[in-house]
Parts: C-alpha cells; structure tokens; sequence
C-alpha cells in the first residue's frame, strides 16, 4: 500500500491547526500508520529541504522549520502521495483552492502550514529520514469494506 509523508509545520502547530489537518485526512480515507510531535533539529530540517539549499529563501526556511515542534505523519492508501498533495493545495497559499488545506487556512508561502512529499519516491525518502520503521504501525481499519469496494 502506498505511503506519503506529510507533516505540520511549526505555525500549524502553534495555530492549534494539528486536529484540523488530521480530521481532513481521515476524513477523507486514509489510515495513519506513523504521528509524532517533535522539535526539528537544523540536521534533519537540511537534509529534508536539500533540493531546496541553492534557494534564497533557504536559510529562512529552516530556521522556521526548526523554530518550533512540527508533528511528523505517514498516511497511508491507494494514490495517497498525489492525493494528500491535492488535499494540501498548491505551495502558494493565495493560489491555493479554497477547499485545500492552505487554500481555506493560509495566506503566505512562508506560512503555508504543511508539507507533503511530491513524488512516491520522494515520500519512501522522506519517511526514512523521519521515522525509524519501529515507529511506523501497519494495521487495516475495520470499516475498510466502507472505503473500498
Ligand atoms: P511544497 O511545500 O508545496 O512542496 P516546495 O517548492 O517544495 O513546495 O517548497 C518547500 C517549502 O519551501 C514550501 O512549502 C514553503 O514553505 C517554502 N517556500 C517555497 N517557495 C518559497 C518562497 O518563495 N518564499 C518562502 N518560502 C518558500
Ligand atoms: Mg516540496
């Protein structure tokens, strides 16, 4: 079953926004298997953004990532990695869909309160640099059946 990653930034957090972002994601049908609330060290910020360490805006990045607890998610179900992008709206919160996630509760690209990996093989990745496989809890919800035909 497909994986993403997908966590709440520290203005998400700090917006008390974490029920929000999860109720839409269960919500919607996928299954947590991985959740924790930690504070980002400036190793793992660095190596989460490294694509992104030529952009002028990099420093500024990582200091907002690590400047606050951040809690760290692994969602799981069919095309999740696409469709938790789409739930999540586009990375610029005034282009984002009413609807999304940054769409309906952010107003800047700074800001933009959450992150989801872009690629299937970006999210495999971006789990393992987040979570140790001990963390991850593989189970099937009951009302499957409900959720699939
Ligand atoms: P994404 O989060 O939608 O995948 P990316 O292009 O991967 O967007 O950028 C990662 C993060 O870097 C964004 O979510 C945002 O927090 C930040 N970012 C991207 N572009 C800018 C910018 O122009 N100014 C400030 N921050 C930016
Ligand atoms: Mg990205």
């Amino acid at each position: 079953m497909e994986r993403t990653f997908v966590a709440i930034k520290p203005d998400g957090v700090q917006r008390k926004l974490v029920g929000e972002v999860i109720r839409r994601f269960e919500a919607k049908g996928f299954t947590l298997v991985g959740l924790k609330l930690i504070n980002v060290s400036k190793e793992l910020a660095e190596k989460h953004y490294e694509a992104l360490n030529d952009k002028p805006f990099f420093g500024g990045l990582i200091e907002f990532i690590t400047s606050g607890p951040v809690v760290a998610m692994v969602w799981e179900g069919d095309g999740v990695v696409a469709s938790a992008r789409k739930l999540i709206g586009a990375t610029n919160p005034l282009a984002s869909e009413p609807g999304t996630i940054r769409g309906d509760l952010a107003v800047n690209v700074g800001r933009n309160v959450i992150h989801g990996s872009d690629a299937v093989d970006t999210a495999n990745r971006e789990i393992g640099l987040w979570f140790a496989e001990s963390e991850l809890a593989a189970w099937t919800p009951t009302n499957m059946n409900w959720i699939h035909e």
